[in-house]
Order: structure tokens, then sequence, then C-alpha cells
């Protein structure tokens, strides 16, 4: 097979000639198609079977030891220019990087077959979805790709009548780390990725397409491609709200996508809808409002946690045709890990499970399940237009100083909040967890060029006539003096939501503090919450103390971007600084200057 687009034939040719293959394999996303890729990956060990009772269509996949997340340090934006990348990517010029790549390349897929998978990003009819075609050798990246995108005969059709679509080239090489690259190339709309076979590494059309070669296509053409849920809250008028909010890897985008209300708001009729989980794209329409899609199809979700308690829509979403990676098995055959009742008899490297070798599941263990599976999910998804967003939020996992919700004063205030957003590492990339570090609206890993031209396309949305969204940010991790997080989170995160929605719709109070608007006490609704009064107050105290060291430290981290960050952010700091220093007790005032 091929296809009717010259251009696509060509480069299929070209990798081939490069890779040496022994077939190719076109892919048209069929289920006869995936029966088969099932069965090779069954036979060849890439594939176990679980409890066929309990989990019928499901299946594990263990990666390699070394091969268990993002790596960061070997992701590269390889840019004409050094600083269109910006401080924020690690960086290679174009031809070395292209010779450097290649060389890997060279004969990679001997004794392999070469998969060619066509996929649309976003609903196949919506004029804000964007095609790509990976290129792979792994089965289990094309089995994902099925449940993740679009894949298959439409998306190539899609492809063939525009002519114009992402290119991304993948082999899971030797799995050497020492020969592993993720290399963008925003300019030749082209990823090319070695040497692993994990989920953002592997699966290019999530992070390295809809995010990398998204937002740098995205701030060309005058839209935002983030790394944000998008959820439809339903109050019990039925009037429906889109709140799109950014947190970094493993912060809880998943479960808020999916939440269930609380007690008495379920009584009351709440709904929650899902649209997204991962990654939203938005673009300004005619009526000035940002519209958002979700360029994915499928979830590829965080499992330690995941229990009836904290997400019980994820964990209805995957009872069955799902991928597990990297999760722990019981004596049954059933996916397991730490979270969920029960014992795990094998643990996610397949020894017997041993508590001394630490958890069950890798702490990065995943599903990949489709997005329709979810028992909230919206047809909503489905709309070629997308859905209109009326608040976004930031956020992170900061055990000190950060309220549970404020609200910025205005766009330009929210801009800077969503770049001075810092978090704790977690486990989604390789690396050191739990060390605070910034992380610009979730995007660290993903923004495809430099940090201050990305700040300046923010700024830029706020424009005559625009009618756009109010901007918060909200912190579920703030720990107490006993090291426990102060606010349940989960469910009850909808109080918060609820919050936010009433100060859209002019519903909700607030006090006007140096750091934007944040709710005293009686502005949330904590009925049927068992939560204390001093817990409360911590929650949301603004310590004008801890807030003038914090602002100084964003001053330096923004001014790491050099003459790329807007003037205007560092105005809008200096503003802050000075409403604390008014507001601070006397010494401290003197520090503003
Ligand atoms: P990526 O898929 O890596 O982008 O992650 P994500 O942002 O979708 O994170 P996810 O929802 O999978 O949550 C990651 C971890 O945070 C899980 O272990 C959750 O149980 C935990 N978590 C999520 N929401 C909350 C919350 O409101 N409070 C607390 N304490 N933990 C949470
Ligand atoms: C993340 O790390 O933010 C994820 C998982 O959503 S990955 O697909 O690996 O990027
Ligand atoms: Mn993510």
């Amino acid at each position: 097979m091929s296809s009717t687009l010259e251009a696509l034939n060509r480069w299929v040719d070209d990798v081939a000639r490069l890779t040496r293959p022994d077939t190719i394999h076109w892919c048209d996303g069929s289920d006869a198609e995936n029966r088969m890729l099932t069965d090779r990956m069954l036979e060849r060990g890439d594939l176990l079977p679980l409890n066929p009772q309990t989990h019928p269509g499901c299946h594990l996949h263990r990666s390699h030891p070394s091969d268990v997340a993002r790596v960061e340090h070997l992701t590269l934006v390889c840019t004409r220019e050094r600083e269109d990348a910006g401080p924020n990517n690690h960086w290679m010029a174009p031809d070395e990087a292209h010779a450097k790549i290649d060389a890997l390349f060279d004969g990679c897929m001997q004794g392999r077959t070469l998969y060619v998978v066509p996929y649309c990003m976003g609903p196949i009819d919506s004029p804000l979805s964007r095609c790509g075609v990976e290129i792979t050798d792994s089965p289990y990246v094309v089995a994902n790709m099925r449940l993740m995108t679009r894949m298959g005969a439409a998306a190539l059709a899609r492809i063939e009548r525009e002519g114009r679509f992402v290119k991304g080239l993948h082999s899971t090489g030797d799995l050497d780390p020492e020969r592993r690259f993720i290399m963008h190339f925003p300019e030749e709309l082209t990823i090319k990725s070695i040497g692993s076979g994990y989920g953002g590494n592997a699966l290019l059309g999530k992070k390295c397409h809809a995010l990398r070669i998204a937002s740098w296509q995205a701030r060309e053409e005058g839209w935002l491609a983030e790394h944000m849920l998008i959820v439809g809250i339903e109050n019990p008028q039925g009037e429906r709200h889109y709140v799109a909010a950014a947190f970094p890897s493993a912060c809880g985008k998943t479960n808020l996508a999916m939440l269930i209300p609380p007690e008495g708001y379920r009584r009351d009729g709440w709904k929650v809808w899902t649209i997204g989980d991962d990654i939203c794209w938005m673009t300004p329409g005619a009526d000035g409002r940002l519209w958002a899609i979700n360029p994915e199809a499928g979830f590829f979700g965080v499992a330690p946690g995941t229990s009836k308690s904290t997400n019980p829509n994820a964990l209805a979403s995957i009872q069955r045709d799902t991928i597990f990676t990297n999760v722990a098995v019981t004596a049954d055959g059933q996916p397991w890990w730490e979270g969920l009742p029960g014992q795990p008899a094998t643990d996610w490297q397949g020894r017997p499970y041993d508590p001394a070798n630490g958890p069950a599941a890798h702490p990065n263990s995943r599903f990949t399940v489709s997005a329709r599976q979810a028992p909230s999910w919206s047809p909503e998804a489905e709309a070629a237009q997308g859905v209109p967003i009326s608040a976004i939020v930031f956020g992170g996992r900061r055990p000190s100083l950060i309220p549970l919700v404020f609200e910025a004063h205005d766009w330009a205030h929210g801009v800077l909040i969503g770049a001075a957003m810092g978090s704790e590492t977690t486990a989604a990339a390789t690396g050191a967890v739990g060390v605070l570090r910034r992380d610009s609206m979730a995007m660290k890993p993903f923004c495809g060029y430099n940090y201050g031209d990305y700040f300046a396309h923010w700024l830029s949305f706020d424009r005559p006539g625009a009618q756009l969204p109010k901007i918060f940010h909200v912190n579920w991790f703030r720990k107490g003096a006993d090291g426990r997080f102060l606010w349940p989170g989960y469910g009850d995160n909808l109080r918060v939501l609820e919050w936010i929605l009433g100060r859209c719709t002019g519903r909700s109070e607030a006090s006007d503090t140096p750091i934007g608007y944040v709710p005293r006490p009686g502005d949330l609704n904590l009925e049927g919450l068992d939560l204390s009064r001093s817990a409360l107050a911590e929650l949301l105290e603004v310590d004008v103390a801890g807030w003038l060291p914090e602002i100084e430290a964003i001053g330096e981290y923004l001014a790491s971007f050099g003459a790329r960050t807007p003037p205007r952010l560092e105005a809008e700091r200096r503003r802050i600084l000075e409403a604390l220093a008014a507001a601070a007790p006397r010494p401290a005032r003197a520090a503003a200057g």
C-alpha cells in the first residue's frame, strides 16, 4: 500500500532506505489490524495477558527498567537560531542534530516491521485539528497511538486532502540510554525520536507534536497549544461552563478532568463532563472568546493513586480494552498499583513482590484507554468548533505559601501568575522527585520555543474585542506542620471550581489582596466537609512576609530569559511587590525599594 500523496510516499521511501526494515505496514486503524498486532505482541512478549474475566481486552506491557519516563535532558529543540529555542530548551543546530540522529537510525529497523501511522490530533472534521504521520518500529506504539489519537484511514484521507502533515520518525533502537534522543525541528515540522519506547518519548502525537511542534505553529498562527485539561461543569440550573487547567505532569489533571462531585453537590444536580485530561488547543473565536479542543482521543494516565475513592471515573474506564504499562499484577492476573485494595504478586519488573524493592507498581506506571470509555466523557469533545473556555486555572505542587485558590486581577496579571508557576518535580520525568522548580504554564518540558516569546504570545491575546477567560491559581498540595495535605482534594476540588465559576458569573465574593482576589472562609461552599477552621485559615492566608522573597525569586527567573521577556511582566511583578511592601509590617517595607 501507499498513499496518493507523493510527499508522503517519498518520505516513507527515504526512511525505509535509511532504517532498512524487513517489511512496511501502512496502518488503517481497523479492529482486524489491532487484533493482528495484539497477537504479534503477545507472541513476542511485548504484551502479557491479564485476567480476561475481570479485565477483558486488557494487557500489560513491561518496558525496559531504564525506560520508564520522559527524558528531559535528551529532549532537544533544534532551531536555526539558538535563541529561538530559548534557555528553557536543550538545543542543537539542525544540521548537526540530523547527522547525529540519522547515524543512529542507520539500519536500525533490520529484522523489524516499519509501521506508517497516519493520525489526526482533534476531531477529524475540525478546522482546529492538525495531522501527522508517525513512522515507528514498535507495535506497542501503534497500539497506543490507536487509542490516543484518531489513527488510520480517515486521518490519511485528510492528510492526502491537505497535503500538510507533521513528520515523526521513531525507533526503539537498542533502548540504550546513551543512544537515546528526542529531537524536534519545528521549522521543518519534523520530530525524530530513538532509543525509548516510553509514552511521551515515543507516542509522537502527544507531547512532541501536540505541544512542542504545535506551540510553535500556534505562535505563528495566533492560537495556543497548552498542557491543560478541559472540564465541563454543569450547575443545578443546567448551565455549563468549561474550565482549562494547566498543572505539571502528575499534578492532578486527569483527576480534575474526571472528578465526581461531593455528595451534597450530586444531590443538588451538579455534573462534571470530561473533554480532555492533558492537552488543550485554544483559538479566539469570532465572538472573541477562546474556543478549545482536546487534540487527543484517549488517556495515558498515571496509575498509582487511581482508586474508587480518588477517581472512580478513571477506574471505571479501565476495566476493559486497556493497555497497562509497568503496573504490578495480583495472583489472579489483575493489574495492581499502590492505592488499590488487594495484594500484588509480581512487581512492575515481573519479580515476585518484595517491599524491599520499592513500590510494586512503578510510580510513573500508566494506563492507555480510549476516552470514550470514561463515564464522564462529553459528546462536546467531538464538536468541530470546540468548547468556549470561561476560566483558565494554573496550579502545582506547593507544600507552603501558595493559597488554595486566588484570582488574577486581569489578563496580564494572570499571565504573570502562569509564568511564575512552580511545582515539585514528579516521577513523570527521570531525575530527582520532590524538588521545587519553576514550570511556567506547566510547559517547561513542552514549550517548543523561547519562554520569553511564549509569554509575549500569551499577552498578545489581550486585544480589543477579546472576551478572555478569567485566570486563577490553585494549590491542592499545601501541607500542614504535620506534613499532611491540608486540603482533601479530588472530588472536593469542585468546591473551588464553584467559587471560580462564581467569579466568572458574578456570584462569588472575594477579598482583594496584593497577590489577587482570594476567597474569605465564608466565600467557599464547605457544606458536608470536615475541615478545621485553622486549616481553612492557613489555606486562604496571604503571608506577606513569605510572598516578598517569592516575588523576588520570580523576578530573577523572568530575567533569565533576557531581552525576550516582555517588559509588561516585569511591570506587573513590580506592581505586586509594591502592594506587598505597602501591606507588610514596617521593617519589610524598605525591601521593595
Ligand atoms: P500527567 O498525565 O503526567 O500529565 O499527570 P496529571 O496532571 O494528569 O496527574 P494525575 O491526575 O494523574 O495525578 C497525579 C497524582 O496526583 C496521582 O497520584 C493522584 O492521585 C494525585 N492527585 C491528583 N489530584 C489530587 C488532589 O486533588 N489532591 C492530592 N493530594 N493528590 C492528587
Ligand atoms: C506527562 O508526563 O505530562 C504525561 C505523560 O502526560 S507523557 O506522555 O509521557 O508525557
Ligand atoms: Mn501530561
